[in-house]
């Protein structure tokens, strides 16, 4: 799939600013600075789509981008930088996690992370979030330029396990910088917000099952 028009819609700090739930989404998630701007920049082919931040931690805003007329990117504020609040980290979290759980049209999170380090307790964390809420199996290693092939494997193999990936999960290394990556993502994504025979492309919603 290409992508040949990418827009922002909103930039929401809550709920009541949120589109109308019409269409897929697809959100990003991942700690500050891990490289998410880069990525939608790159997926969407707008080079100034998404800010790109030299200090990371300032964005604290849900943003959502309305790609082809056809389905949503939402881009979830990052998690991770120290120098936030308690008050501001709380509010993260409350934030994040009723999008989570309440949004009807979420399909997947690709979680990022950084393809040089074992993944943080905070993507650990993340991670378990999106499996309990039906919404984990993809995740994107950033920064893959940095490192060598064989380290590539390697990191892959660390990342799958420290955050217990699922076996069918997928794992792409993506380089903004050498611009890889994103036709294996973009694959994995239409394969997502594509309706199934039935269908129904939703996911397994926990809240239904009570
Ligand atoms: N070498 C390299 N640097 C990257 C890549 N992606 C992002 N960066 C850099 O990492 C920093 C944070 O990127 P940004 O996209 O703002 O991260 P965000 O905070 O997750 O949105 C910036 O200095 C980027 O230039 C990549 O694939 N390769
Ligand atoms: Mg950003």
């Amino acid at each position: 799939m290409r992508i040949k028009k990418a827009e922002l819609l909103a930039i929401a700090v809550k709920k009541s600013q949120y589109p109308e739930e019409s269409g897929a989404e697809i959100a990003f998630a991942g700690r500050s600075n891990v490289g998410k701007s880069s990525l939608l920049n790159l997926l969407t082919g707008k080079k100034s789509l998404a800010r790109i931040s030299g200090s990371p931690g300032k964005t604290r805003t849900v943003n959502f981008y309305q790609i082809n007329d056809e389905f949503h990117f939402v881009d979830l504020p990052g998690y991770g930088y120290a120098k936030v609040s308690r008050s501001v980290s709380e509010s993260w979290g409350k934030m994040v996690e009723s999008y989570l759980l309440e949004r009807k049209t979420l399909r997947k999170v690709v979680l990022l992370v950084d393809i040089r380090h074992e993944p943080s307790a905070q993507d650990v964390q993340m991670y378990r979030w999106l499996r309990l809420y039906g919404l984990s199996g993809l995740v994107a290693a950033t920064k893959a330029d940095k490192i060598s092939k064989n380290e590539t494997r390697k990191n892959s193999g660390v990342i799958r396990k420290t955050l217990e990936m699922e076996e069918n999960g997928l794992l792409i290394p993506v380089s903004a910088l050498k611009k890889s990556g994103t036709d294996a993502l973009m694959e994995a994504i239409e394969a997502i917000i594509t309706p199934n025979e039935t269908g129904s492309a939703g996911r397994r919603c926990i809240r239904e099952e009570k």
